[in-house]
């Protein structure tokens, strides 16, 4: 240990916009860059928190762009703040998966998470920063309001005058008394892992020739993909694509959705196909799978993996329950129905899934989002899943289509799609929330050709764990029958607004199974236009993503 440094206190004023979003603060990379930004919101964060001098602070990101030089301003305004070691992923370094792993298995204070997930890097494109607490897992509004009301009201915030720390070499070093270490990004993370699956089992599938292609996107899940994939489970090398991170993610737009990941998802389709193919995002957190032949949706993987994960080591003795977020397709709801166990319906985002996975009510986790995840860690885990798919695979002997359709036999299959109209003006996306909100009362009974709505409302959760409220979480329109519109506004975009609307229809009928899925919702889809006046308000007459 050194002496402590003297702390510096540099005058600021105050940025209007830090309201962390759906998770963390993200804005373009060049309003992060602007003198004081950054430093303003990292201040706020210590400032929103008690109890930490003396203790560790996790830091990482996803690679992308200035994420180094934050990291040297993060370590350096923790240091003045009063932290006493800081944790930090070699080369700056670590999914949101591992982050919330390092927490955990070191039991540091909290974590700082540098990251703008499934959206772009590079100076022309986006970054973020994300306070985790001490279980691992996202700051819940309590706190990240707390942020917001202290970034409104900074007049000044605290560093120390010392030289960049080399975090590229693994090892410890000092800011004054602040201790420093540099850890391997992937070990802790790859040792739960194994700690959780079937190794022998899946690395035996690959042994029989089972293939995979695994695409990184360029982004944080490489290293971790290529130590477990190729090196510890023996997939063969080639297996994982795009596998070094780079801060620009190589210009791919890391979301590993059917748009982004549409080389794979046409791979699958091909007679060439491994497999399965898979996918993360820029932080690791989202998984895609898609089998030879078929692709599977987040909201049935979600239902799959809760009614399978009895299959893995880790979750041998069944699950306590689930949780999904509201917008995610009710396919899960009819696992934890059938195995006895409790059903969580959650507003969008992870941060809710904290109190449920702490208090043991539930062992399984899903967002429609390319998002699952278990009490493992307190974020959603996108190799995770992949590894519970492997896991399955392994012990079921069977394929990925195989299984999606037995599935579907058993518990009936629920159609469901996303349509985003992104980066829409602020004041038509709004517009058309007010809108809707102002019909709902008025909407139970109507009846729209076949669709007779059974109940309409502006989605409140009631967290039965802290008794906390969040309200205006998605306008719902529920149809008879299981059928559903959701319309909600993004809280992760940089730009403009983003509408999301979701659609799905519960089909029980096996026989029914093999519609096209925009087939299968045609009515819902031209309803959902008709309800919320889509395109007067957008000004589009499609949506940009559909997923
Ligand atoms: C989106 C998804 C949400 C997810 C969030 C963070 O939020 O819909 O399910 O939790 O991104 O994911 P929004 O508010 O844009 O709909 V990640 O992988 O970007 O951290
Ligand atoms: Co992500």
């Amino acid at each position: 240990m050194t002496a402590p440094l003297p702390i510096k206190t540099v005058a600021t004023k105050p940025f209007n916009d830090q309201r962390p979003g759906t998770s963390g603060l993200r804005k373009k990379t060049r309003v992060f860059q602007q003198p004081h930004y950054l430093a303003n919101f990292v201040q706020s964060i210590f400032s929103s928190l008690e109890g930490f001098a003396g203790k560790a602070l996790v830091v990482g990101g996803d690679g992308r762009f200035f994420n180094r030089e934050a990291i040297q301003l993060i370590l350096k305004m923790a240091a003045a703040n009063g932290f006493g070691e800081i944790i930090v992923g070699r080369s700056g370094i670590l999914s949101t998966p591992a982050a919330s792993a390092v927490i955990r298995h070191d039991k540091a204070f909290g974590g700082i998470v540098l990251s703008a997930s499934h959206n772009p890097g590079g100076p022309d494109a986006d970054f973020g920063i994300k306070y985790n607490i001490s279980n691992g897992g996202p700051a819940p509004e309590k706190i990240t309001e707390a942020i917001f009301a202290h970034s409104k009201a900074i007049e000044s915030y605290k560093t120390v005058e010392a030289a960049d720390i080399d975090i590229d070499s693994l090892g410890e070093t000092f800011i004054g008394a602040t201790k420093v270490r540099i850890i391997d990004p992937v070990a802790i993370y790859r040792d739960l892992m194994a700690s959780l699956f079937d190794f022998a089992a899946i690395r035996a599938l690959f042994a029989s020739g089972f293939t995979m292609k695994f695409d990184a996107m360029s982004a944080v899940t490489g290293p971790y993909a290529k130590a477990i994939l190729e090196g510890d489970l023996g997939a063969a090398p080639g297996t994982v694509l795009n596998g070094e991170p780079l801060p620009d993610f190589g210009h791919h737009h890391p979301d590993p959705n059917l748009v982004h990941c549409k080389h794979l998802y046409d791979l699958a389709m091909s007679d060439a196909s491994p497999d399965i193919c898979a996918a993360s995002d820029g932080d690791g957190d989202r998984n895609l799978v898609i089998g030879r032949g078929q692709f599977v949706t987040p909201s049935d993987s979600l239902a799959i993996i809760a009614a399978n994960a009895h299959l893995a080591p880790g979750y041998k003795s069944g699950i306590a329950g689930v949780a999904r977020s509201m917008p995610t397709s009710a396919a899960a709801d009819r696992v934890a129905h059938k195995l006895h166990v409790g059903m969580y319906e959650t507003p969008t985002g992870w941060k809710f899934f904290g109190n449920l996975l702490d208090a043991g009510k539930v062992t399984i986790c899903g967002e429609e989002s390319a998002g699952a995840g278990s009490n493992h860690v307190r974020e959603k885990d996108g190799l995770w899943a992949i590894l519970m798919w492997l896991n399955v695979l392994a012990a079921r002997k069977q394929s990925v289509k195989e299984i999606v359709r037995a599935h579907w036999a058993e518990y009936g299959r629920n159609y469901y799609s996303r349509h985003d109209y992104e980066e829409v003006a602020t004041e038509g996306a709004n517009a058309l929330v007010a809108a809707l909100r102002a019909k709902l009362p008025t909407l139970a009974g109507q009846q729209f050709g076949a669709l007779t709505v059974e109940s309409a409302d502006d989605f409140a959760y009631l967290d039965p764990i802290d008794g906390s409220m969040s309200r205006q979480q998605g306008v719902r329109i529920l149809f008879a029958g299981g059928s559903r519109i959701v319309y909600r506004l993004s809280g992760t975009g940089t730009s403009g607004a983003t509408l999301r609307v979701y659609i799905e229809r519960y089909e029980p009928d096996a026989a029914r199974h093999d519609l096209e899925t925009q087939a299968a919702l045609a009515d819902l889809i031209a309803l959902a236009e008709q309800l919320a006046d889509i395109s007067k308000h957008t000004g589009r007459d499609k949506p940009s993503v559909i997923t």
